[in-house]
């Protein structure tokens, strides 16, 4: 038994390095030490970061033994060195790095075999922070123009329709038992008073509607902050358009809006978005499957806080640090999200201007 979960322990984190190094592949030493854009940090910290990460977690807390470089510790924690100074800073390049992620790994494949998984906790949470990262970086490819930050697009017509959700009790968040993060428990009974949703996310197609009839133009449907954010940029349409239009296919969900376009964008439809509790009760829904999810980002009217009886665990600063009014829930997954962590009762969070992120709209609105 044991060994078969640490046999599938060991497989998983092979197979998240096999992707980060199938991710970086293409790019020279040099390309990935540059800052690719001034809100992302260089491909090499990501890098360096999710070794780090795992020898913290697995050999170090996990194992009882030194860190490997403790020397870098600061350098790769995410707030001890903010993403605006990543550029400057020593952190490992060339094959110091792609030696020091290795050694990284065969010292937690050892803990594994030595020490065994314990509850499997910290293994899945390694896991999974490399696969997350994976997506941060994709986001670092797409504002770059460089290969991996695109989705593959091939997608199909479907009518804009909406879905009733009855009014009624449901159960929001993850069950006590298996893998989630801390900000996902506990597990909580809400009632909802009825409300209907989009069957499926908004198309470019659709937002090329909104700009040319002035989206971007007309105040009343703009919030104060968003509009003093869109004037201050001169946003006129997602990013990554260029002046024609959507770079994807028309019928592929809109990607890279801010919180505030997705908000202008619904009042200009009569509608708004989603709570994170309806988004996860219609997910959920067993009588009508919402369409396309897991495709992009859903931004949700929610701001990030803890459920009812919230502790943070085991990593303190995943969720808690971020509560309060300055970020915006969404909900789902995006095309760059790698099949583990993917699930209904996850919540990402980002700030309202944040267009990196692979991010779209689902509308919702009363029942009439
Ligand atoms: C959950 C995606 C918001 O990237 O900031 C990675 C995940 N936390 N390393 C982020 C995370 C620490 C986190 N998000
Ligand atoms: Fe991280």
């Amino acid at each position: 038994m044991a060994t078969a979960v640490t046999s599938a322990l060991g497989d998983a984190l092979q197979q998240a390095r096999s992707r980060t190094l199938a991710l970086v592949a293409p790019f020279s030493h040099a390309e990935l030490e540059r800052v690719q854009h001034p809100l992302m940090s260089p491909l090499g910290w990501d890098l360096g970061h999710i070794a780090a990460y795992e020898d913290l977690w697995l050999v170090h807390r996990h194992g009882g033994e030194p860190l490997l470089r403790g020397d870098l510790a600061d350098l790769y924690d995410a707030f001890e060195t903010p993403r605006a100074a990543r550029g400057d800073i020593p952190f490992l390049r060339g094959d110091d790095l792609f030696e020091y992620i290795a050694a990284v790994r065969r010292r937690a494949l050892e803990v594994l075999e030595r020490v065994g998984p314990g509850d499997g906790t910290l293994f899945e949470m390694v896991i999974r922070h490399e696969a997350q990262h994976n997506e941060t970086m994709r986001q670092t490819l797409f504002l770059a123009g460089l290969p991996g930050g695109r989705p593959p697009t091939c997608a199909h017509d479907a009518p804009d329709e909406w879905i009733d959700v009855s009014a009624g009790r449901f159960e929001m968040g993850a069950p006590a038992d298996g893998f989630a993060f801390d900000n996902e428990r506990p597990r909580h009974a809400l009632e909802l008073p009825a409300f209907r949703i989009a069957r499926r996310p908004v198309t470019n197609g659709t937002w090329m509607h909104f700009c040319e009839g002035g989206g971007y133009e007309r105040r009343e449907w703009w919030s104060d902050e968003g509009w003093a954010w869109k004037e201050e940029y001169d946003i006129t349409h997602p990013e990554g358009w260029t002046a024609g239009g959507p770079s994807d296919d028309d019928h592929w969900p809109v990607l890279h809006v801010s919180w505030f376009e997705a908000d202008a964008f619904a009042r200009a439809r009569g509608a708004r978005l989603p709570t994170e509790a309806e988004w996860e009760k219609a997910a959920t829904w067993t009588q009508e499957p919402l369409q396309d999810v897991g495709k992009v980002w859903e931004w949700t009217s929610s701001h990030f806080g803890g459920y009812p009886g919230f502790v943070a665990h085991p990593y303190r600063e995943y969720s808690e640090v971020f509560f309060g009014d300055d970020y915006r829930v969404l909900r789902g997954a995006s095309w760059a999200t790698e099949a583990r962590v993917r699930s209904l009762t996850f919540r990402n969070w980002d700030l309202p201007q944040r267009r990196q992120i692979f991010a779209g709209v689902r509308l919702a609105k009363e029942v009439t």
